[in-house]
């Protein structure tokens, strides 16, 4: 373990994770970029989608997170769990509710990073609009999202795409590299806040993106947002992507093995993007 990660601990069910690296060819990456998201976990690819992209985009989904503000402002002290009106939103299953965005999860550039980085059979795994207004200073747990709902395979992708400048300033991501090579950690519950793999780890970087532009991380890297400081709100939209066959796992891990377990495959939600590496259609 490196001093980063020195106060993880294995999740009970991660037995044998080995880190899977990525051959070329590659569609999206640079053998580079493909090496630095193995080595660090994460890779920025600045200027992915234009700015009309990113308009459009960005003119869908507000409205739609104006409903999550206001069903915020509507709960006790305005908040549920770390979800807080006026601070920060999480706006989930937006593919539900749009055509565009289903269209926008299966836009090119995408499913390229997809055949890069998951393989051909991909499957949507999970979409949400993270929008960070002015802050209330709290703190924001580091996690890995595989430690929310536990995947297996444990390694799928997530794609964090700006739709405004993302800053040290505003709420960026920031990343433990190399992390990810462990598989799944241990996480504990701080309420509200949601789960956390570790405090205070050291080696953590920013990973700063211009709007149109993507932090691509695994599923497996410890990550967080740093707190919005501007007078700005910071958007983002999340598209995470998990092969085909991929199942989330049920149970107590503190009480042995899992019980159950669900396949990833919800049509309206969890539905085919890329099949033997050719695209597919969203649902209409
Ligand atoms: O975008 C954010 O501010 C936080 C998103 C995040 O870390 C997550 O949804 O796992």
């Amino acid at each position: 373990m490196t001093p980063a990660t020195s106060e993880a601990e294995l999740h009970p069910w991660n037995r044998g994770f080995e880190w899977q690296r990525h051959q070329g060819p590659f569609r999206a990456l640079s053998s580079g970029q493909a090496g630095h998201f193995d080595d660090d976990g994460y890779v920025v690819l600045e200027g992915v989608f234009d700015a009309g992209v990113v308009h459009e985009v960005t003119a869908e989904i507000d409205p739609l997170e104006a409903r999550t503000e206001s069903f915020l402002r509507r709960q006790e002290e305005g908040r549920m769990m770390i979800a807080e009106a006026g601070a920060i939103t999480f706006s989930v299953h937006l593919v539900t509710r749009s055509e565009a965005l289903r269209r926008f999860a299966t836009h090119p550039a995408v499913l390229d990073l997809c055949a890069d980085l998951v393989g051909p059979d991909v499957n949507l795994y999970w979409d949400q609009a993270v929008y960070k207004k002015p802050e209330k200073p709290r703190r924001f747990p580091w996690h890995q999202d595989n430690g929310y709902t536990y995947v297996e395979p444990q390694q799928y992708l997530t794609c964090w795409v700006a739709l405004t400048d993302a800053t040290v300033d505003n709420g960026c991501p920031w990343v433990v590299p190399g992390a990810h090579r462990l598989g799944t950690l241990r996480h504990t519950f701080v309420d509200p806040l949601g789960f956390e793999c570790f405090s205070d780890p050291e080696g953590a970087v920013a990973a700063p993106v211009g709007a149109g532009g993507i932090v691509v991380f695994s599923s497996l890297t410890p990550h967080l947002t740093g707190p919005n400081t501007t007078d700005a709100v910071r958007k983002a939209y999340i598209l995470q992507y998990a092969p085909a066959g991929a199942r989330t796992l049920t149970g107590d891990p503190a009480g042995g093995p899992p019980t159950g377990g669900a396949a990833c495959d919800a049509p309206e939600r969890q539905f085919p993007v890329l099949r033997g590496g050719e695209a597919v259609a969203p649902p209409d």
